[in-house]
């Protein structure tokens, strides 16, 4: 066992506080936080959710989806909801859960690719953009985690995929809308090598489940990457990223039901009949399925259209106002609503610790910062940071 470290112990009061002390109290602490109506926020691909998503969330606070019997209404709206995310991805009639987010989402795939393929100690192929969700799963799972190169264009090199494949491989991950670049991966040409070897294909489009669609609506990409492409087996899509829901709300969409009743286990005793989970959870929040099923209705097609035209929208903007500054570059022009900063000549940590000393909350990745331009960034504050930015860099270099 390592050694265990000291913490600062906390005690519970003998006698309870009132209700004002307690929220004075944490009034106070929490004031350390960040928030979203700050616009310092570009490292994060959650936001404010939607003020009609936290009023269904706060008035439906106590449903349990990890007891059907007790709740089989609100089962029945997950259920919708599911239908209606996968009619957003191709495919009405997937099945699925709403889940605690993406990491969730992700292992239930895995573990029902590692269930299907019944092999010891499989082995899943990935793209070294991969989200880190996957390293947990695979530990967890006791798979061996395959990572693969990228092409010039930050996707997986599809070769690399194909020759990664082994007798031991249970199933390949594309992701639509990396964490890093918000990348889309040759999903088409995945799905062909998937079926080929007859193998597994997860798609994590935890980010990109919310936009992807919609920017092919408006004309900005003619990519595939949903259960239009027959070997998909399954979609990562995260309600509480560019959907707008509050935290926890992930999706996980199998292609049908006999792929979801693969990680089921059911328990007898909860009502003697037919109680059974598809979920890593046991019980968990019946509230955020309501809170998702109440946005798709609210907001329709057209109003995550608009949303995801305005981040575009304004993504675009960041990337021409980088592209203005001297010594700076983007990584690659965006597919979605994530960019990647990069400088040509000084050490991108000096900017990255710049930034973070104004307050400017944003993501270093290996060789650039990554900003996610989310609904709650307006043009105001990308105009404020990029002065910032150009003084920083001005400061730096001269
Ligand atoms: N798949 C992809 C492609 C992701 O980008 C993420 C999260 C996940 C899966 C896992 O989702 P959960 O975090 O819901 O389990 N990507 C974000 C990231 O790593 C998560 C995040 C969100 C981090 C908000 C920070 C933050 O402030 O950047």
């Amino acid at each position: 066992m390592p050694a265990e470290t000291e913490h600062k112990a906390t005690k519970m009061p003998e006698q309870g506080l009132s209700q004002n002390a307690v929220l004075d109290e944490l009034e106070t602490k929490l004031q350390r936080d960040l928030t979203y109506s700050s616009g310092k926020i570009l490292c994060s691909m959650c936001t404010n959710p939607h003020n009609f998503s936290k009023q269904i969330y706060r008035q439906y606070i106590e449903k349990n989806l990890g007891d059907p019997s007790l709740f089989p209404a609100t089962t029945e709206l997950e259920q919708e909801t599911v239908s209606m995310l996968g009619s957003m991805l191709s495919n009405p009639h997937a099945s699925g859960s709403i889940v605690s987010g993406g990491t969730e989402a992700n292992i239930v795939a895995l573990w029902a690719a590692r269930k299907l393929a019944n092999k010891e100690r499989g082995e899943v192929v990935v793209p070294v953009s991969a989200h880190y969700s996957f390293d947990k799963a695979c530990d967890l799972l006791n798979l061996k985690l395959v990572k693969v190169k990228l092409n010039n264009n930050f996707q997986i090199d599809v070769k690399a995929a194909e020759d990664a494949i082994t007798k031991k491989t249970v199933a390949i991950v594309g992701v639509a809308g990396t964490t890093g670049l918000g990348v889309v991966d040759p999903i088409r040409e995945l799905s062909e090598i998937s079926s080929k070897y007859d193998l597994y294909l997860h798609v994590d489009a935890a980010f990109g489940g919310f936009m992807l669609p919609f920017l092919k609506e408006l004309g900005y990409v003619s990519l595939d990457f949903d259960f239009s492409l027959p070997s998909v087996c399954s979609i990562t899509i995260d309600p509480h990223k560019m959907g707008l829901a509050p935290i926890p709300a992930g999706g996980l969409l199998f292609r049908g039901k006999l792929l979801a009743e693969v990680v089921s286990t059911k328990i007898p005793y909860l009502s003697g009949d037919e109680t059974e989970h598809s979920t890593l959870l046991g019980t968990r929040s019946g509230a955020s399925a309501l809170a998702v099923w109440a946005l798709l209705k609210h907001l329709g097609r057209a109003g995550y259209r608009d949303l995801t035209e305005q981040c575009l929208g304004l993504t675009l903007k960041l990337v021409d106002g980088i592209e203005r500054i001297d010594g700076l570059n983007v990584v690659t022009k965006p597919t979605l609503n994530v960019v990647g900063i990069k400088p040509e000549k000084v050490d991108v940590n000096l900017i990255f610790q710049a930034l973070r000393q104004r307050g400017w909350a944003v993501s270093l990745f290996s060789d650039y910062i990554r900003i996610v331009i989310m609904p709650h960034t307006k043009p105001l504050h990308i105009k404020r940071f990029l002065e910032e930015l150009q003084k920083i860099v001005y400061a730096i270099t001269k």
